[in-house]
């Protein structure tokens, strides 16, 4: 056994420990001792042997003869007792990065969550964020780390996958044999979730290119090598697949590696029909004749699509589900933009369960360079979130027109509010209140088990309330988490659209919620969009991002969505419905 194990034992008695809550300072012992051992520079087996364990600091005469029986049998039996008398689950909470003793003592007695299913319950429920001591954030936390150990070796994110792509992407662009490196995948068709990460180079030397990669210290493990290709593992656990091509290859090998499949699949059908064998190393004439370009020809993507009769189709709309046939009749969408977003309806703050102030969140949105934000704050029924009652809404309600008066903000303030749908389709204030807000957001935050037809009904019945303007986060999936409830979206799409009614595309990066597949048929039906963040933290506004990048996969244009709006139209579209 080397000191590192040792080290670890130590580490975890420590943590068992504090899981029982026994005697602080016997607790500490155990984490001392782990980090002398840690720290040492002789061999532990000679320290032994010379009976020179208790000289080290932080080693009494217990912990001594505790030592040398591990070391020398590798086994503890008071270790192995004590890790008995815990529940099994407990010990798999210890996997959630970011949990340790004490943290799961507290759970464990305040909430009785002993398995990780229990704590990510207790997570969707937000049952988390209102423990003392927790909060919101450590809530956000734990959710994600409760991910990590469920999806390792599975699907990331979109957006925790670009916080690794971006940076690794730099490194590489500044390898010296490096001509031109980009993001391929479905990382680059923004897809919400991405499996791996591929990544395509030029260079004139691929395999110098390939072993610069290898060695690099944000690699955990190289998985396969090749002269142009290698797989390997991420110290954050995501897979890359990086591929070195030639100059001339590059254009041909982007289209290949940016995907999807089943794209590929058609364009290189078309090829065929010209007589071509379109790879992702170039064209060849099938017939074997003399080749149809020269060898230094370096098209760009986009003339490689006009060989085929084609145009040029951003990566995020790759997926066959329409764009070849609409770049046949050069008929394709302009897609919505960044910079088209003029503010944001559904932000929460600290009067619910948000983390920034009113003042804070409309600052952050100026900062955005935004014209308006919308404020809506959980309602009553919604009390895991501090959902405001009545009179605390009307409050920040005057707050909002008395900071709109005072011209203190050069950004438009509207008066909102996320108001829950319940069980039976009501809304959770009556119209009294509801009418005098600027819009009411309405939402599904509980009673999720309800089956297809009367959740249909459910949410068909908020549509049709007068008040309601918004329908947020209308499958209320979790990616990754928590798959949508069961409801007939077609249904409630052609009740939106009959009512007037705006969808919200939630883009929160664990939402993306009306899934993208939805919007382009819906869309050509009539319905209106709102990219809306969702915001609790000032710096969830820059989720828009992602809103905009899943509102792009689904054909939308600046026209389709409302918060792409200057103030005075938004604030007359708001008006006019009523
Ligand atoms: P992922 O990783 O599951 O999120 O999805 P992708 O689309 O990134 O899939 P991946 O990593 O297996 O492959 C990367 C690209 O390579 C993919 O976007 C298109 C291309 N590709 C992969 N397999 C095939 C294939 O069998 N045929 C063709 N034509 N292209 C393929
Ligand atoms: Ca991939
Ligand atoms: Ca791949
Ligand atoms: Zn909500």
């Amino acid at each position: 056994m080397d000191k590192h194990e040792l080290a670890a034992i130590l580490e975890e008695i420590g943590t068992l420990l504090t899981i029982k809550g026994e005697n602080p300072f016997k607790i500490r012992a155990y984490h001392n001792a782990a980090r002398a051992i840690e720290s040492l520079e002789e061999d532990i087996n000679k320290i032994i042997e010379k009976k020179a364990l208790g000289e080290i600091p932080g080693i009494g005469e217990r912990l001594s003869k505790k030592i040398a029986t591990i070391v020398k049998t590798g086994r503890l039996p008071y270790y192995e007792k004590l890790k008995k008398s815990i529940p099994e689950g407990l010990l798999e909470l210890l996997k959630v990065p970011g949990l340790g003793g004490k943290k799961i003592k507290i759970l464990y007695e305040k909430l009785k969550i002993k398995t990780v299913k229990d704590l990510l319950e207790a997570c969707q429920k937000g049952k988390i964020a209102s423990l003392k001591g927790f909060g919101i954030k450590t809530q956000e936390n734990i959710l994600n780390g409760i991910t990590k150990i469920k999806t390792y070796g599975q699907r990331f994110l979109w957006w925790d996958a670009q916080a690794i792509a971006l940076p690794l992407l730099e490194k590489i662009a500044a390898f010296k044999d490096v001509k031109k490196v980009e993001m391929a995948g479905s990382f680059r068709r923004k897809l919400e979730t991405v499996g791996d990460l591929d990544i395509l180079a030029a260079s004139k030397s691929p395999l110098k290119v390939i072993n610069t990669f290898i060695k690099q210290p944000f690699i955990k493990k190289v998985i396969s090598k090749g002269p142009t290709k290698a797989s390997v593992l991420l110290n954050e656990g995501i897979q890359v697949d990086f591929r070195v091509v030639s100059e001339e290859e590059f254009s041909f090998g982007l289209i290949y590696f940016i995907g999807s499949k089943e794209h590929n699949i058609v364009i290189r059908q078309m090829a065929k029909k010209l007589g071509l064998s379109l790879s992702e190393y170039g064209f060849e004439p099938i017939d074997h004749k003399k080749p149809v370009f020269p060898k230094s020809y370096k098209p760009t993507e986009d003339e490689i699509y006009k060989i085929l009769g084609l145009c040029y189709m951003p990566p995020e709309i790759r997926e066959n589900m329409g764009e070849i046939e609409a770049a046949l009749k050069k008929q394709l969408p302009k897609l919505v933009e960044e910079r088209d977003i003029k503010g944001d309806l559904h932000c929460h703050t600290t009067a619910s369960d948000g983390h920034s102030t009113l003042k804070e969140m409309v600052l952050a949105a100026q900062k955005l360079g935004w014209e308006y934000i919308g404020i809506s704050d959980h309602s009553k029924s919604s009390f895991q979130a501090g959902g405001l009652n009545e009179e605390q809404l009307l409050s920040q309600m005057e707050t909002i027109h008395k900071l709109n008066k005072s011209k203190k903000f050069s950004i438009h303030i509207f008066s909102g509010l996320e108001c829950d749908i319940l069980k039976n389709g009501k809304l959770d204030f009556p119209d009294s209140v509801l009418k005098k807000l600027d819009y009411v957001i309405a939402s599904v935050h509980s009673s999720f088990s309800l089956d297809e037809k009367a959740m249909t009904a459910r949410l068909i019945k908020a549509i049709e309330n007068p008040y309601t303007k918004i329908i947020g986060h209308v499958t209320g999936r979790l990616l990754l988490l928590r798959d949508p409830y069961k409801v007939d979206l077609t249904k409630v799409i052609d009740a939106c659209i009959q009512n007037g009614k705006i969808m919200e595309l939630n883009a929160h990066p664990r939402r993306l919620d009306m899934d993208w597949r939805y919007w382009h048929h819906a869309k050509e039906k009539g319905l209106k969009c709102i990219i809306n963040t969702d915001s609790h933290f000032t710096s969830d506004l820059l989720h828009y991002k992602a809103g905009v990048n899943v509102a792009r996969k689904g054909w939308l244009e600046k026209k389709d969505i409302l918060n792409t709006l200057p103030l005075s139209k938004m604030q007359s579209y708001l008006k006019k419905m009523g």
